[in-house]
């Protein structure tokens, strides 16, 4: 009880102040505050902090205070202030900062963001929020000199309520943004890629009504293929008794409900005629809710997706996950992705390798992904950044990855694209480690049954030679599909190797091998054991697809990774240059030869299939 009661105050200390999601940015109406905005960097976060490291937050009256978030001004000539948002350069929202400035390419800290504009209301009572889509790692959030809140965790969403301090003109909305890597934070200081900072998505006001639908969830229910569940979550002076609506049209679909004491109203309805969403035809409904005073829209897919033995099944049918793995980068830019632009351009490379699927690793992509995953038929792992050496002993750190796993699950829980929400990766064994990955387990349950739960784990090695390998990690008990990471051929021995290996997986379990792989430099050819060529690359994809077949609950595969990506690790000069090269495209856009390998293996599997 006392643990409980300390987790629901860390968690509300981390996300000081930020409220619950509005469900469906697209859907309602909003004003975009993209675009250009003025800029402080602050490695000693001297717009933070007095001399004597008090927060000017902690002053009487912040807004008078040396804070850069005061944004003042010198009324008289002798007024001392020392900045100056007006006069400092600017920086595109969204977008991280080191692609943008060649200065900041390899800085963390903090750096302060501005923008001033004007709002006016649509209606008088109306209430207003503001909205970000990301910021990576840690934002203060400021309106008017007011601080809204603070928010930990570079890749999930978060909104604040701004009604009463909004005006008609001049607002000015600060944000510090710092993303020092730290040791007890999720991501921990250990990654491989690239920490890219800054409000890196799109930056909303969100309009709504007095009391308006904040929440909602409407999939099939667990196991079923009819009923319809979730529910419709009002926010508002009067949320209680009140009429709500669900209509799908296309499904002559209208049911009436009305709100509980939370403003709540449950769903639960039948229908005989769904055509399920599935990645041969990738069906939204047109889903509509009324409240009275609004009506939203929303595109939403039906399906379902289950286990049986070592099968998948999507709509009661086997199915094989031909993936590939994903960091959030378009290279050609060489950033964080943002755009509608940058997921045709992902997602479209994706298809043209004969996809159904893709890993979107090692953290909550942004949600024009999911939306377009949703609209073209990919299925989607979702991943919380829980990755190598987090400090499960820490409260905190727990708490910190539970509320970006809720902020995940929160923001796509009608995507129909998405199937697995994925706890972690690559995480070394040990006691608090099991007990971390069980209660986000069961916190994921709690919040979504209807998806599968999944880590991408490691395998171990056995037998006299070595060469037999299992899966021995505790957490694969709990996870519905077994996915492990494997790098026979590259970390370990060379593709040869793939030849000898014997597989001993013994749960009665789907099996996604969620990596393999290795690095070549696009454009550089040579034989097959000459590493860094494309022909290696090529050479180590043939064999370990042969080698993978071998596994007798194969059912899919996310191979690593679909493009190269920036990271700090990867520094050999001439051919990684800050990237790792384990893409099957270059950071010049152009396909390697392994991207070939994997296109045929996938285009000649069937449709449905089992593993051979
Ligand atoms: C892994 C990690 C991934 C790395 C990759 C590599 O096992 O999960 O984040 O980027 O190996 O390239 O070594």
């Amino acid at each position: 009880m006392l643990k409980r009661l300390i987790l629901f105050l860390l968690l509300f200390l981390i996300s000081m102040g930020a409220e619950s999601l509005i469900q469906n940015l697209p859907g309602r109406t909003t004003t975009s505050l993209n675009g250009i905005w003025n800029y402080i960097v602050d490695p000693y976060e001297n717009g933070y902090y007095n001399y004597r490291y008090t927060p000017f937050d902690d002053y009487a009256d912040p807004s008078k205070s040396g804070g850069y978030f005061a944004n003042q001004k010198p009324v008289n000539p002798w007024d001392r202030v020392e900045y100056d948002f007006e006069l400092s350069e600017t920086i595109n929202v969204p977008g991280d900062w080191n692609s943008q400035k060649e200065k900041l390419y390899y800085y963390e800290g903090t750096i302060w963001y501005k923008k001033s504009f004007d709002y006016i209301r649509e209606a008088a009572d109306n209430r207003v929020f503001v909205h970000f889509g990301a910021a990576n790692y840690q934002a203060d959030v400021y309106l008017n000199g007011h601080k809204l809140g603070m928010h930990k965790g570079g890749f999930t969403p978060f909104n604040y309520e701004i009604t009463d301090l909004l005006k008609t003109h001049d607002n000015f909305l600060i944000v510090k943004v710092d993303n020092k890597r730290k040791k007890d934070e999720v991501p921990t200081v250990n990654t491989d890629w690239w920490n890219f900072g800054g409000l890196t998505r799109d930056v909303q006001i969100v309009e709504v009504p007095e009391t308006f639908v904040k929440d909602y969830f409407v999939q099939l229910a667990k196991d079923s293929k009819r009923t319809l569940a979730g529910y419709i979550q009002l926010d508002g002076v009067d949320e209680t008794n009140r009429k709500v609506e669900l209509l799908i049209p296309e499904l002559k679909l209208r049911k009436k409900l009305k709100t509980d004491d939370l403003g709540r109203a449950e769903l639960n309805i039948s229908s005989k005629r769904i055509t399920y969403w599935s990645p041969e035809n990738p069906k939204l409904y047109d889903v509509i809710i009324k409240s009275g005073t609004e009506e939203i829209h929303d595109q939403i897919g039906f399906r379902t997706i289950q286990t049986k033995g070592a099968d998948i099944l999507l709509n009661g049918e086997s199915i094989f996950l031909k993936g590939i793995s994903l960091h959030e980068e378009n290279p050609l830019r060489g950033g964080r992705a943002h755009s509608m632009e940058d997921a045709h351009l992902l997602l479209g490379w994706a298809k043209e390798l004969g996809c159904n699927y893709v890993r979107l690793a090692h953290y909550p992509h942004n949600e024009y992904m999911v939306r377009l995953a949703d609209e073209i038929g990919m299925l989607v792992w979702e991943e919380n950044p829980v990755y190598w050496t987090i400090s499960w002993e820490n409260e905190q750190t727990y708490a910190t990855a539970q509320q970006q796993l809720s902020e995940v699950i929160s923001r796509d829980k009608n995507r129909a694209s998405v199937i697995i929400w994925s706890m972690a990766n690559e995480t070394p064994v040990s006691d608090a480690r099991m007990d971390f990955l069980k209660k986000l387990h069961d916190f994921t349950l709690q919040q979504d049954e209807t998806r599968l739960i999944s880590a991408a784990l490691e395998m171990h090695g056995e037998g006299e030679d070595g060469l037999t390998r299992k899966i021995s990690d505790p957490f694969a008990e709990y996870v519905d599909v077994l996915s492990f990471n494997q790098y026979i051929g590259w970390y370990d021995g060379l593709p040869e190797k793939c030849d000898q290996i014997k597989w001993a997986i013994d749960q009665d379990k789907p099996v996604i091998i969620s990596e393999f792989g290795g690095g070549a430099l696009q454009g550089l050819h040579g034989d097959s054991l000459t590493i860094w060529t494309e022909e290696f690359q090529e050479y180590l994809y043939r064999e370990s697809i042969e080698m993978i077949q071998r596994i007798p609950q194969l059912r899919g595969a996310t191979p690593w990774i679909l493009v190269d990506f920036h990271s700090p690790r990867r520094v050999l000069p001439g051919i990684q240059d800050g990237w790792n090269r384990k893409g099957l495209i270059g950071s010049n856009g152009e396909k390697k030869k392994a991207f070939y390998v994997l296109q045929n293996y996938y285009t000649n599997l069937p449709k449905h299939s089992k593993n051979k």
